[in-house]
């Protein structure tokens, strides 16, 4: 048996369209055949032209990748808080996945965070090796809430030693630091800047008062009942990315945490097209989740697969791991679903590949020379081809033990 027919999972790497820094040229040089990707130039909520869609399809052909995935079709926030014209959204939603399900995209990623998307506190920390990476420092985030967003009752979210951190570390800031550090926390939505400002994330908060854990699940189900059966019929496969960080920020409910979060879902909304995109790296922060377990325990349910590792600190803080490294046992995890691929593949299902990302990576060597304002954080291009090297040799050891 040749090295090349061992069967490992299709290689992808994210892709925030023609204006990412990071051609496709290179992902393919990298050695991907396939991309997450989003039409980030459509606002959240509006539908998605079939001919759009199309247009993507053939530009990434053009370059010899697929479109394995869309990361995401975004949530309205209207859908969140259960407010507004629910219908239209629901609908355009619902023809959303139709045009993509057409045009032979079947995995749709999407993420149920509300008000912000990820949130880390530092998006240039420097590690021993001179490479940079993201972090989440709860001192800085509670720094974040007391003075700049100044959300009544945010100190009972903190401990006296987080609060007394946070007071330090905003002291120590400059006025243009200041700015620069609110920026990264509210306007860091994938591919887009929405150009939020601080009121604006006020006015959000307030549409969520009273609601709770139970008010966001339901408005989540609500979403979920309104949208599978057009999935289903269009033969795609939703895939609700987990929260990052995983546990509640902003004094807001996250329901899409831990294990328990998964299985609620999964029973309240029992569709074949109601799945979950693996994310490693954002349940690893958590310590209750047992990573290898989870990708067995929802393998059945795994539409997409983002790789990464996170190493978390006694402070609380974490930050983005080598791939390999960190809290995340990785060969366990793939070990687990490349035993899913195969099941899949022994049942004859059409879509049994696994399609997975390297997800982040560091900023190392040339891109630290780069002028990266207009970069996406996590999403240069060496440290994700380091991390999407390391993955692609893992399997193969793994696919070599095994034959
Ligand atoms: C950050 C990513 C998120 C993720 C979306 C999914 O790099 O993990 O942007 O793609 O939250 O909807």
């Amino acid at each position: 048996m040749s090295v090349s027919d061992y069967v490992l999972m299709e290689e992808s790497f994210r892709w925030y369209g023609p204006n990412d820094m990071v051609p496709l040229a290179f992902i393919r040089q990298a050695g991907a055949t396939a991309v997450f990707t989003s039409l980030h130039q459509i606002p959240y909520g509006e539908l998605w032209p079939r001919e759009a869609v199309r247009e993507r399809v053939q530009m990434l052909a053009d370059h010899g990748l697929r479109w394995t995935a869309v990361e995401s079709v975004p949530v309205h926030e209207d859908i969140r808080t259960g407010r507004g014209d629910l219908k239209t959204l629901f609908a355009n939603y619902a023809a959303t996945l139709k045009n993509l399900g057409a045009e032979g995209v079947k995995t749709v990623i999407y993420n149920f965070m509300p008000v912000l998307d990820w949130i880390r506190t530092d998006l240039k920390h420097t590690l021993p090796d001179g490479s940079q990476c993201l972090l989440y420092n709860p001192a800085h985030f509670a720094a974040f809430e007391l003075y700049a967003l100044q959300r009544p009752d945010a100190e009972a979210d903190f401990t006296p030693q987080q609060l007394a951190g946070a007071k330090k570390f905003w002291d120590a800031l400059s006025a243009a630091d200041r700015e620069q550090f609110i920026r990264n926390l509210i306007d860091v939505f994938p591919g887009c800047k929405l150009g939020l400002t601080i009121s604006d994330i006020r006015a959000m908060l307030a549409k969520y008062d009273g609601m709770g854990e139970g008010g966001l699940r339901k408005n989540f189900i609500r979403f979920l009942e309104a949208v599978c059966p057009a999935a289903e019929e269009a033969g795609v496969k939703l895939a609700v990315h987990p929260d990052d960080p995983p546990f509640p920020v902003l004094g807001l409910p996250r329901i899409v945490s831990k294990a328990a979060d998964v299985e609620a879902l999964f029973k309240a909304v029992d569709s074949p097209a109601n799945g979950l995109c693996f994310c490693t790296g954002s349940f690893s922060a958590n310590p209750d989740n047992d990573l290898p377990l989870m990708a067995g325990q929802f393998a059945p349910r795994i539409h997409a697969v983002h790789l990464r590792s996170t190493q978390r600190l006694p402070d609380g803080s974490f930050f983005e791991a080598d791939h390999l490294a960190g809290s995340v046992n990785m060969p366990k995890v793939v070990r687990a679903l490349l035993n899913e691929q195969d099941r899949r593949q022994r049942e004859g299902r059409e879509d049994w590949r696994l399609a997975f990302r390297p997800d982040h990576g560091h900023t190392m060597m040339d891109d630290l020379q780069k002028d990266l304002t207009d970069a996406n954080p996590g999403y240069t291009c060496i440290g994700r081809m380091r991390g999407l090297a390391e993955l692609r040799g893992l399997m193969l050891g793994l696919r070599y033990a095994e034959a």
